[in-house]
């Protein structure tokens, strides 16, 4: 290799920091109770509840309980441990805090979850003597204000970065120096690649590969027959090739849905069967987005194209389907009282958006309607939108043409997206 090329290639360098808080919901409650340091905690649920581990501390993990355990298996396992509920708001909070940390030391931060975000620090190479120096003063900067731990990956592309952080864990700083990638990687089981699941783990083992190095050895042709897209995907992904830019979430100003009618409608059990629907796929977009809407507002327009809107300011920003649609209903049959003509379109916003939910001081805090949502959505993901619908959806039966997989096609074409 010429010198040239290699200066190139430093030049086309990115730095790439992948950053993890280390056991997120059961470190919060360490902090919240110290009593608990040290001990085995499942967060999650009670013993005796029904439900899974969301996580456990490293203290729980030695007894072989993880995420996703039901929870009365992580007791059989463990029962000496400290089980607690937990509260997503709370989570929620140091999550907020966490990102307000990493936007300090560069503007292009992706959060890959509530407690896992990827950092460029590539454009903003001016502002710090060196790289590493940076990455492991937000590590510091992180603990020290937040009081978590966390693991800290650097690379040259996301995937490098965020098998560097595995190797961090715990509470580790690993950095994978230019040239040294090969190196880093040969070890590694095929089980560390996401692009290799459990059902590629059994197949790839029958051919004798176990570690990534020996991944190298099979051509991309067998990759690919064996596996199709994701066989592309792996052969990638052993090699460390990873052009993915890291990518910010900017939160969008509004999200809203409206359709107009087929023909002019009155009847408002049909109006309200509409606005109901759109409200669904409103909310399925907020949950997509992770975002909490501060404002809702409803739009009527009318048979003469007369437009109103009418809005409702929600101090505790919302998400669910129920609590949207109340409001939605009560201001659209505010709105339409007075008037006496029929409707050509309805619609629903969301706007004042919020990707974290403060912490409910004056109401108890409940996340039930949440995470129906999203049990919600997994069902509409395995079986199709249609799968599941209010009874004042399903009235549109009568007029639209219904998907199983796309629920009723409306008039308006973006709105079955
Ligand atoms: N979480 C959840 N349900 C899951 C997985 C995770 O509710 N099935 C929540 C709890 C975790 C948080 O998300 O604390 C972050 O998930 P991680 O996978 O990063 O796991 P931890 O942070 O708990 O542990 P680790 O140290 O392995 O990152
Ligand atoms: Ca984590």
């Amino acid at each position: 290799m010429t010198n040239g090329s290699e200066a190139e290639r430093s030049m086309n360098r990115r730095y790439i920091v992948h950053i993890d808080i280390d056991a997120f919901f059961a470190a919060v409650e360490v902090l919240l109770n110290p009593s608990l340091k040290g001990k085995p905690v499942i967060v999650g649920g009670l013993a005796y509840e029904r439900g899974v581990a969301a996580t456990c501390s490293y203290e729980a993990r030695k007894f072989g309980v993880h995420a996703g355990m039901p929870l009365h298996k992580c007791y059989k396992l463990c029962p000496q441990g400290v089980f607690v509920r937990g509260n997503n708001q709370v989570y929620q909070a140091f999550s907020e805090k966490f990102f307000h940390i990493l936007h300090e030391y560069t503007p292009d931060v992706e959060d890959a979850s509530l407690d896992e975000a990827y950092l460029d620090l590539t454009r903003c190479r001016p502002l710090y003597r060196s790289f590493s120096e940076a990455a492991r003063q937000v590590k510091r900067r992180v603990e020290k204000e937040t009081g978590l731990k966390v693991s800290v990956g650097v690379g040259a592309n996301k995937i490098l970065a965020k098998l560097a952080t595995k190797r961090a864990k715990p509470a580790g700083f690993f950095e994978i120096e230019p040239g040294r990638e090969e190196e880093f990687l040969k070890g590694l089981g095929i089980e560390d690649l996401p692009g290799i699941g459990p059902k590629a783990q059994v197949v790839l083992r029958l051919l004798n590969i176990h570690k990534i190095g020996d991944l190298w050895g099979l051509p991309r042709a067998t990759l690919r027959s064996l596996f199709g897209l994701g066989g592309e995907e792996i052969y990638l992904q052993s090699r460390g090739i990873d052009s993915r830019p890291v990518f910010m979430a900017t939160t969008p100003k509004s999200v809203s849905r409206e359709t107009t009618f087929l023909e002019d409608l009155w009847d408002r059990r049909l109006l309200l069967a509409h606005l109901a629907y759109l409200c669904d796929r409103l909310t399925l977009g907020l949950r997509q987005e992770r975002l909490y809407a501060h404002v809702i507002e409803v739009k009527a327009r009318y048979s003469d194209f007369a437009t109103e809107v009418r809005r409702r300011l929600v101090l505790m920003p919302l998400q669910e389907m129920e609590k949207i649609y109340k409001i939605a209903e009560e201001l659209f049959l505010g709105l339409i009282a007075s008037s006496r003509l029929a409707l050509r379109l309805v619609g629903v916003k969301a706007s004042d958006l919020v990707r974290v939910r403060p912490l409910a001081l004056f109401e108890p805090y409940s996340d039930r309607a949440e995470r129906l949502g999203h049990a919600v959505d997994r069902v509409r993901e395995k079986y199709g939108f249609g799968s599941i619908l209010t009874i004042r959806e399903k009235m549109l039966d009568s007029i639209y043409d219904f998907e199983p997989r796309r629920g009723f096609v409306l008039k308006t074409a973006s709105l079955t997206k």
